[in-house]
């Protein structure tokens, strides 16, 4: 089997950080680069954050910074789960990794059209930089094998009661990549919910050993508490991990296809991802929306990435 080329767009951020562990280790999947955008903080730390996981677990991967606002509306940031630097929790050394010097957009952009139509985006934070790539260079979008995003929710939200963070954080963005017809896996609060970080998961990772379950321990143990205070959950979801997971194994998926919408009306709706779960528009599918997945085979995956951090 040939591996999976993916381009990782994040805002690292826990659960990012989970996302790029497995992506860069997984023989299922060829990481191309790790394309930064600002959300769970603004762009100078979660650009730190990302550059800090690679170099802690010798991921040698590229690094490129991104769009550092979103298109439209003010800037909001995620402090109250990732803390004030983003990716609270794990104490790293002096940085000495470095990003690329190119704009992860132009990046995005470029390996894109140098392609053969094999590459897939993984999204994970705000669709910012998908949405900018779309809008400077539209071939691009033919180009895409698929979006493979974290992201909104059919049920209720986390950031308000309709929206979920990341969608929430730029709904303008996340309208152009809806609209834009690439094919589309969304992984929403409903699926990812289904990944609770429970103080158990945590010690099996710790006993897994090595940096990455040191990192993985010293990240979970921070979500634990803010997950629990903000939303009264057992742990902290891993969010982003699904979409890579989804990726490595497709069939560990329940996935249902939609009509999917963003809304962008600056009403109480606003960011919210509007779901037509029953079909009721009568419009085509352009989503499949993760329902369920099988969180045994989810777990024993982590930790098999996380062993294989030396
Ligand atoms: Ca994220």
């Amino acid at each position: 089997m040939t591996a999976r080329k993916i381009i990782l767009d994040c805002d690292p951020g826990h659960d990012d950080a989970i996302a790029i562990m497995l992506a860069a280790k997984h023989p299922s999947i060829e990481l191309l680069g790790i394309s930064i955008v600002a959300g769970n903080q603004i762009l100078d730390k979660t650009l730190v954050n990302g550059l800090n996981v690679c170099q802690m677990l010798n991921i040698d991967t590229p690094v490129y910074a991104g769009m550092p606002q979103p298109i439209m509306r003010q800037q909001i940031v995620a402090d109250n789960i990732h803390g004030e630097t983003g990716l609270d929790g794990p104490v790293f050394g002096p940085l000495t990794r470095k990003a690329e010097t190119k704009h992860a957009v132009n990046f995005i952009i470029d390996t894109l059209m140098n392609s053969d139509g094999d590459i897939t985006l993984v999204p994970v934070g705000p669709l910012t930089n998908i949405a900018v790539a779309m809008r400077m260079q539209p071939k691009i979008i033919p180009k895409i094998r698929e979006i493979v995003l974290m992201g909104g929710a059919y049920g209720t939200g986390n950031f308000t009661p309709s929206a979920e963070f990341n969608i929430f954080a730029d709904p303008e963005a996340a309208r152009v990549v809806f609209t834009a017809g690439a094919p589309l896996v969304m992984m929403g609060l409903d699926l990812t919910h289904q990944t609770v970080c429970t103080p158990d998961i945590i010690t099996r990772m710790e006993k897994a050993g090595g940096p990455a379950g040191k990192l993985f321990s010293d990240m979970m143990n921070f979500t634990l508490k803010t997950q629990h205070d903000n939303y009264g959950l057992a742990g902290g979801p891993v969010h982003d991990a699904t979409c890579v997971a989804y990726l490595i194994n497709p069939d560990a998926f329940n996935v249902q296809p939609m009509f999917v919408e963003i809304d962008v009306n600056s009403g109480p709706c606003y960011g919210r991802t509007v779901c037509d779960a029953l079909g009721v528009l009568g419009k085509p599918a352009n989503t499949k929306v993760g329902i369920t997945l099988d969180t045994a085979w989810f777990w024993d995956l982590v930790e098999d990435c996380v062993r294989r951090y030396r």
